[in-house]
Order: C-alpha cells, then sequence, then structure tokens
C-alpha cells in the first residue's frame, strides 16, 4: 500500500493537506451528533459533550481504576505505564478487557454511536486506556498527532479514527486538562527522526519521537490557538485520530484521571506498520482481537 503520510524518514518536517474526510458518510451512518455538532467536529477535529455519563456511573467507573491501579496483578502487567523514573503509575493500557465493571463501557451507545457516525463505519476498538495523571506527580503528554504514531508504528491505513476520552474529574486549568489544536487534523506533520527499536518502552512514559517540530505547532495553531478541555466529571470529548493535542503536567493537589477508548473503523484495519518495524504489542495496538462492537439495547 502506498504511504500516504510518510513520517520518520530521516528528512525535515513536513505538512502533508489531510487526504479523507473528517465525518465519514456526511454523518448519516449512525444517529448521534446533530448538524451542529457534526459541523462543530468537522471543523474543529474535536467535540466535548457535557453530562453524558451521571455522577453514579462515574463514581463506579473512578472506583474500577482505582481498584485496578492498586492490584498487584496489574500493576506487573505491560500494560501498566510508570511516570519516568518513578513508581508513579501514567497508564493502564486495554483498561477495557482488565476492567470488569468496564468491559460493555465501548458498546454503550451514547458512545459507541457517535464513533460509528462520525466514522462511517463499524467499529472496533484500536486502544484503550486510563491516563492516572495524579496530583502532584502526574507528569506531561507532549504535543503529538495520536496517528502519526498509529500510521507509522502500527501500521494504520488511514485517517478513519476517532479518539473517546471520558473525564473521571473535573478538569479545570490546574490539573493538566487536554489541550488540542482547534484545525490541526487537516494537516499531517511528518516527523523528524528515525523509530528506535522497541520505542513504546519509552514514548508511552515519555515521547520524544513523532513529535511535531515547534515552527509546525506554531503555524497549526495561528489560526484558532489551543483550546484546554475544561469540564466536569462525567463529560466527553472525541477528537479525531490526527487533531494535534498534549497535556501539562499536573502539580495541583487533584488527580486528573481520563479514560480513552480508540474507535477504529472496521474498513481502517491495520496494515504492516510501515518502514519495516515490528508491530507493537496487542495491548497497545489490536490486531488479532478486533471485535465489531453492537450498541448495547440500553445504556447500563
Ligand atoms: O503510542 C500510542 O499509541 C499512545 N501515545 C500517545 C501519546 N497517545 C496515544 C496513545 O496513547
Ligand atoms: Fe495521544
Amino acid at each position: 500500500m502506498k504511504d500516504l503520510y510518510v513520517s520518520r524518514v530521516g528528512r525535515a518536517s513536513a505538512l502533508i493537506a489531510r487526504k479523507e474526510p473528517v465525518v465519514y458518510g456526511a454523518g448519516q451512518y449512525a444517529q448521534a451528533l446533530d448538524a451542529d455538532q457534526l459541523q462543530d467536529y468537522e471543523r474543529n477535529g474535536f467535540i466535548v459533550l457535557d453530562a453524558v455519563f451521571d455522577a453514579d456511573e462515574i463514581q463506579a467507573l473512578r472506583e474500577e481504576v482505582d481498584t485496578m491501579s492498586a492490584d498487584p496483578d496489574i500493576r506487573a502487567l505491560d500494560e501498566a505505564i510508570y511516570e519516568p523514573g518513578s513508581d508513579t503509575l501514567r497508564s493502564i493500557f486495554r483498561i477495557h478487557e482488565l476492567g470488569e465493571r468496564l468491559a460493555d463501557l465501548p458498546r454503550d451507545p451514547r458512545v459507541l454511536d457517535v464513533a460509528r457516525q462520525i466514522l462511517g463505519s463499524e467499529v472496533y476498538i484500536h486502544q484503550s486506556r486510563a491516563n492516572m495523571k495524579p496530583g502532584f506527580e502526574g507528569k506531561e503528554f507532549y504535543w503529538h498527532s495520536d496517528f502519526e504514531t498509529w500510521h507509522v508504528e502500527d501500521g494504520m491505513p488511514g485517517m478513519r479514527a476517532v479518539s473517546c476520552s471520558i473525564l473521571l474529574n473535573d478538569n479545570d486549568a490546574c490539573n493538566g486538562p487536554l489541550m488540542l489544536i482547534p484545525g490541526s487534523h487537516r494537516q499531517f506533520v511528518a516527523c523528524v527522526g528515525e523509530t528506535p527499536e522497541d520505542n513504546y518502552r519509552t514514548s508511552l512514559r515519555k515521547q520524544e519521537v513523532g513529535v511535531p517540530d515547534t515552527l509546525s505547532l506554531s503555524l497549526l495553531s495561528e489560526q484558532a490557538g489551543v483550546t484546554p478541555v475544561i469540564a466536569r466529571a462525567g463529560s466527553v470529548v472525541f477528537f479525531d485520530c490526527n487533531t494535534l493535542h498534549g497535556s501539562s503536567g499536573n502539580i495541583s493537589p487533584r488527580a486528573r484521571n481520563n479514560l480513552f477508548m480508540v474507535y477504529n473503523s472496521v474498513d481502517n484495519a491495520l496494515l504492516a506498520p510501515f518502514h519495516g518495524l515490528a508491530p507493537r504489542p496487542e495491548h497497545i495496538a489490536a490486531r488479532e482481537r478486533c471485535v465489531t462492537l453492537s450498541p448495547l439495547a440500553v445504556h447500563p
């Protein structure tokens, strides 16, 4: 397959215009977002939906994540990622399969139907994780496009995946909220530098390869600046796989736990990673377990 988005091949950085639509099939595949919301998403590359999950549901999700974070068996897995140089938990991957009470979450129609509508197809989970960002110790996630990594390191063919982030705490100006660059999803930032072998062993702790250069970041944020997601627990952010985002460290006393599920179109299943890299493990990029998700009859 021709590589439409060549990156990390040693040459200088470049901006490559996006080839794919943002919203597939004009948003007719499923009914979830209304026309204004779809337009917002199309223009910005993300949308924030307030109060999708109620306080009891969020409490239950937070308890499940807390239980998992304290479970020594889970903490010993490769799915558990720690902050650089510390035993502070940074992320737990494959959380929808590890957490008993999270098994149905990907099929909750309040989120699944938004993904099916945007991607214009049936979908499966490419990756899920909880980013813990604990108070005082949660470190930053530098600016990046998820798609740049998923394309180069996972062989994701095109831009037909969407991240769904469920806020388990209030995200405010102080506890390291997700920040997104509106409109950046329309340009692919080809990054410099070669990908080291088993890059994920360091990139999930602190990403240093496949990060955009500062000139590209400045250019892409000139138009519409940077939007921090300041929203209450229970809100949900959907952002396109190629929307540039990042978040600062959390030195506030309050955690910023966010749960992420990445929906990929069944028509965008992973190929072999580009440039001959070895495939990343299944818990980071699903290849074997790509179950097409059917919406639960009623949300749990
Ligand atoms: O490499 C990945 O798949 C992960 N890295 C980042 C910084 N965001 C997406 C994903 O969790
Ligand atoms: Fe990311």
